[in-house]
């Protein structure tokens, strides 16, 4: 936010944001139209949504989900919410609320899955009992859900709120490694195929802070503590080194990764093995799957994620941090009034 002194690029009204990458300060008005624009460009460029498509937006109770569905209903699509209880302790439980809000005082449409009361596990224990960073079980175990409710819901499209910070996060990794394959399927549309649905990230031309700020002008109230599971994470590393890029140079992130999708992705469009790759029925939830090698029965990651942790005891969020991750944690709860005593028995709250 800038100085009352500053003036709206379009209106010559005093500013309320100055977004350097545009070289210009814009008011609230001018921020909201240069947001929705945004996303209509996205939307066109890569062919995302139709005004007829039955949309379902990820809903995690954040400023970026919660800023998608609201700009897709002031620009006139059919869309609901789907939130997933990922099980991630007091963050969970606050995030699911304000999610719950946002759709209650608009009359909306928000459908809800228990990640532990109806599949029999949280994130914090598959972590702790596969041996793997919270965010694989979370990524996979969230994608499964939403392909699965967005087919049996008859729904055309899953919109998440991947923002251009994100994209590019992502993107900065995957060339690091020269990941060709991950870099060839990182795109912002995954058309619908063997049973998946069509997916789209709308909000890959505007960033977090333009994101904070529509949530801001439109009185959205949403999660701002970060996932505490995400401490650590390498993509908040990549995030930080891109900002820093970014306030020597504005406009560099976004033209790192736009300029990426426009120049090189269709260039690695024939490196994608995942459209050339055979797909099955899982034996067990009927998803599509691989074939296995061995000749076994198919089933899919999410069905041997579920088998290897459902039904542990639950296991509170401190106990899958390390070092300054779980002091970090420990204050934010004392901080939020709500510490978490060391060792206790999780109790299984709901909601993510
Ligand atoms: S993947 Fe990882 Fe997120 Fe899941 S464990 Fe938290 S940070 S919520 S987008
Ligand atoms: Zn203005
Ligand atoms: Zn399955």
């Amino acid at each position: 936010m800038v100085a009352s002194v500053s003036k709206c690029r379009v209106c010559r009204e005093p500013a309320i944001i100055d977004l350097p990458r545009h070289n210009a300060n814009f008011c609230a008005e001018h921020l909201l139209q240069l947001c929705r624009r945004q996303v209509e460009k996205a939307i066109a460029d890569h062919d995302m949504l139709s005004l007829d498509d039955r949309i379902l937006v990820a809903v995690s109770g954040g400023k970026d989900s919660l800023a998608i569905w609201d700009i897709l209903l002031e620009l006139g699509y059919r869309a609901e919410g789907l939130y997933i209880g990922l099980g991630i302790g007091d963050y969970s439980d606050e995030s699911g609320g304000y999610a719950q809000r946002f759709a209650d005082e608009r009359g909306l449409t928000l459908r809800t899955i228990d990640l532990r009361g109806e599949y029999g596990y949280d994130v914090p224990t598959a972590a702790k009992v596969t041996k793997r960073v919270p965010c694989s079980a979370c990524g996979m175990s969230k994608r499964h859900l939403f392909d699965e409710a967005a087919r049996a819901g008859g729904y055309d499209v899953v919109v998440t709120g991947h923002n251009l910070d994100d994209e590019a996060a992502v993107l900065f990794g995957n060339a690091l490694r020269w990941d060709v394959e991950y870099l060839a399927r990182q795109l912002p549309v995954l058309p619908a195929r063997d049973g998946f649905p069509k997916k789209v990230k709308p909000l890959v031309r505007l960033t977090e802070r333009e994101m904070a700020a529509w949530c801001i002008v439109r009185g959205i109230d949403y999660q701002v503590e970060e996932c505490p599971m995400a401490v650590g994470n390498k993509h908040l590393g990549y995030k930080e080194a891109l900002n820093s890029i970014e306030r020597q140079s504005p406009g560099s992130k976004s033209a790192f990764y736009l300029n990426f999708i426009e120049r090189m992705a269709p260039i690695l469009a024939s490196h994608s093995r995942a459209a050339a790759g055979e797909l099955v029925a899982c034996s067990s939830c009927g998803a599509p799957t691989t074939e296995p090698d061995s000749g076994d029965a198919p089933v899919c990651g999410f069905c041997r994620l579920r088998g290897r942790v459902a039904g542990h005891d639950p296991v509170p969020v401190e106990l899958v941090l390390h070092g300054g991750a779980r002091t970090a944690y420990r204050a934010a709860r004392l901080a939020a009034g709500s510490a978490a005593s060391p060792g206790a028995t999780a109790d299984g709250r709901t909601a993510q």
